[in-house]
């Protein structure tokens, strides 16, 4: 074993009270090399109650501070930089490369940007002509709770922390059981940064166990969540009979949607990209690539060639492009899938199974060959469903107005990548999707500022910018009669 995963509650690092743990599976190898605190309601109680205990103090300091103290923390993620990447890529399975060149970086940026919003935040006032003002506090909330995924673990970690803490909530957040290590290694580092003891806590543990037992907690006040959607309706179900402030990142089945006056070279490389980057396990990734008819057979040809070269192997090497899927259970959902598609009909154009690389060490990990398939109608369960996978399919279209229809076909709404050099027709287009986001001619370019999240069952809230510091601050109208 090389490292306990331990929790981190009131600035002490401590096992689970119950004394239980998990085991930590690296997923290009399929071995266990790390233990997880299998923590449970008493240990959520007593992240709780020191994070009551913190907050008096933590929201009378001034923004200039919080920033400071944030800035801190985000210092200690790029002085450890390369080592963060690997622990992310092992504990993922994600490409280290990636992880170097996006994860940690980002995660960064995540807390130097909100550090920066706590001085910038501000809020309403209005005045009525005679003489009366109004004017808006934005309180925080108190505890809040934050319970974030396995496939952006750092990134999603701090995405949802850091406005938390700089809109001056104590926090209680859980990284996802599957991929820990990284969320614990920030939290060793909180009180070097400065951050006072049970301002930021950290448990680890499965969903059902320490996750609701959060959602469920009095005195948790909001829950940030972002996961899979069976996962956000159980949250909603405990949280809306208590009233509590809730905001959910959900999955998406997302489209590509090529029309034929497309710059071709770019829109065949982002279509690959869109699909295939994490191994298919990002929210925003477009698994159903719509293109239109009159270039249809190009385009599928262009993308087959470009996938079957994608380099596929140890996550360590940093030549590699994909590497294996986060977990066991999720590559035998992922294989099912396929079989699924294969059942439906489908044509399997590339990939359709487990990819071995020749390596030893590497022979009992996950991974699975990047999938393209076509043949299928909008209705079957492969292009309805999220597979959250390197698995995605191709459909031509007629027009615009066929697209469109395609495009909303789904429950899910959370984003779409539109490639046309007709610009009255891309806004036009843009406008009838039903997605909180829509990218044209490009896809996954972040302005941390704009609104992030879904419609439908693709989420409920915005995060982002002063969305999220909305989100952590609770309104309180003034009104002066002057
Ligand atoms: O996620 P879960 P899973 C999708 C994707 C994937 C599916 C299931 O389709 O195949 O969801 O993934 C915590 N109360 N996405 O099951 O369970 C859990 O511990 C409170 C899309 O691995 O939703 C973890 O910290 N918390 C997605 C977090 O919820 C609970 C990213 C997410 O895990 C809980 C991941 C409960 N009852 C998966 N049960 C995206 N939107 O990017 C679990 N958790």
């Amino acid at each position: 074993m090389e490292q306990d995963i331990l929790n981190l509650i009131n600035g002490a690092l401590v096992p689970a009270q119950g004394g239980g743990w998990l085991d930590n599976v690296e997923p290009a190898t399929g071995a266990t090399y790390s233990r997880i605190a299998r923590s449970g309601p008493e240990d959520v109680e007593a992240a709780v109650s020191a994070a009551r205990k913190a907050f008096p103090e933590w929201r009378a300091w001034s923004p200039a501070d919080r920033r400071a103290v944030l800035m801190k923390l985000a210092d200690k993620v790029a002085e450890n930089a390369a080592m963060l990447a690997e622990a992310e890529s092992k504990d993922n399975g994600k490409p280290v490369s990636v992880a170097a060149a996006v994860d940690i970086p980002r995660a960064e940026h995540n807390l130097r940007f909100y550090a920066s919003a706590a001085e910038q935040f501000s809020s309403e006032s209005h005045t009525m002509g005679d003489g009366t003002v109004n004017y808006t506090l934005r309180k925080p909330l108190g505890v809040v709770g934050c319970i974030s995924p396995w496939n952006l673990p750092l990134y999603l970690f701090t995405w949802k922390i850091a406005p938390a803490l700089a809109s001056g909530n104590c926090v209680v957040a859980k990284p996802s059981e599957v991929t820990p290590m990284t969320a614990y290694l920030l939290g060793s580092w909180a009180k070097e940064a400065g951050l006072p003891d049970g301002v930021l806590n950290i448990l680890h543990g499965l969903g059902p166990e320490v996750g609701q037992a959060m959602v469920e907690h009095h005195y948790v006040r909001a829950i940030s969540f972002t996961g899979g959607t069976a996962t956000g309706a159980a949250i909603s179900a405990l949280a809306a009979p208590k009233f509590k402030k809730l905001s959910l990142e959900l999955g998406g089945k997302n489209a590509t949607v090529v029309f034929d006056d497309c710059d071709f070279d770019e829109a065949v490389s982002t279509a690959v990209r869109a699909a295939f980057s994490n191994q298919g396990q990002i929210c925003l990734c477009g698994s159903r690539i719509l293109v239109q008819e009159g270039l249809y057979d190009r385009f599928r040809d262009a993308m087959v060639a470009k996938v079957s070269k994608l380099r596929i192997g140890d996550p360590m090497d940093p030549a590699t492009k994909m590497g294996a899927v986060v977990s066991r259970g999720h590559r035998d959902k992922v294989l099912a899938a396929i079989d699924t598609a294969r059942g439906e009909g489908g044509r399997i154009l590339c990939g359709g199974g487990r990819h071995q690389p020749g390596e030893p060490r590497l022979k009992g990990g996950y991974f699975v060959q990047p999938t393209l398939i076509e043949g299928l109608d909008h209705r079957c369960v492969t292009n309805r469903e999220e597979i959250f996978g390197p698995v995605a399919t191709l459909q031509p279209f007629k027009d615009e107005q066929e697209a469109l229809g395609l495009v909303n076909a789904t429950k899910y709404g959370l984003s779409a990548s539109v490639w046309t050099q007709d610009l009255k027709r891309a806004h036009r287009f843009a406008a009838g999707i039903d997605t909180g986001m829509v990218w044209l001619n490009c896809w996954l370019v972040r302005d941390l500022r704009t609104p992030f999240g879904g419609t439908r069952h693709s989420g409920v809230g915005r995060e982002g910018g002063y969305n999220s510091m909305k989100f952590f601050t609770e309104p309180q109208n003034v009104c002066v009669k002057l």
